[in-house]
């Protein structure tokens, strides 16, 4: 096991309806240290560079749109093995094939809306991490 940084987001939706504080829960009673938080509401265009690599896919404007519906929860996180660690805590990308209990099984409404983010690998997380937490990037 390794000690790693990650990022998640708890999305528009989900951090209107109040989530918040059980989304941070989830994965701080997973071990997770929480090194960072900041509520930030995403324009177009820091929404689209964020999402860079999903830019032309049929989706992406419906992501957008989602994204910069309300403010956003941006988290950073350390602990062991966090990567994959928030990414199984937080679900499949589609709620409906979350598994039970996970964070998109919880809150998320559809493959779109579904609740919260993070990081896919030690690329995206070192990205992630720099386009928010710039003092956190190594
Ligand atoms: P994930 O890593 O689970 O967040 O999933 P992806 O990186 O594949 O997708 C990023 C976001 O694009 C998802 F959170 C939701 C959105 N998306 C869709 O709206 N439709 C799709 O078919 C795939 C992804």
């Amino acid at each position: 096991m390794s000690t790693q940084m990650t990022l998640a987001i708890v999305k528009p939706d989900c951090f209107a309806e109040g989530h918040a504080g059980e989304v941070v829960h989830a994965y701080e009673s997973e071990g997770l240290r929480l090194i960072g938080a900041m509520v930030v509401s995403l324009n177009a265009e820091h929404a689209a560079a964020f999402y860079a690599e999903h830019a032309g896919k049929p989706f992406f404007g419906s992501l957008l749109e989602y994204m910069t519906s309300g403010p956003v929860l941006v988290l950073a996180l350390e602990g062991d093995d966090a990567i994959s660690k928030v990414r199984r805590i937080n679900g499949a990308t589609d709620p409906e094939e979350a598994e039970a209990g996970t964070l998109r099984d919880r809150f998320g409404k559809s493959i779109t809306n579904n609740a919260v983010h993070a990081s896919a690998n030690g690329d995206d997380a070192k990205r992630e991490l720099a386009f928010f937490f710039p003092e956190l990037a190594r």
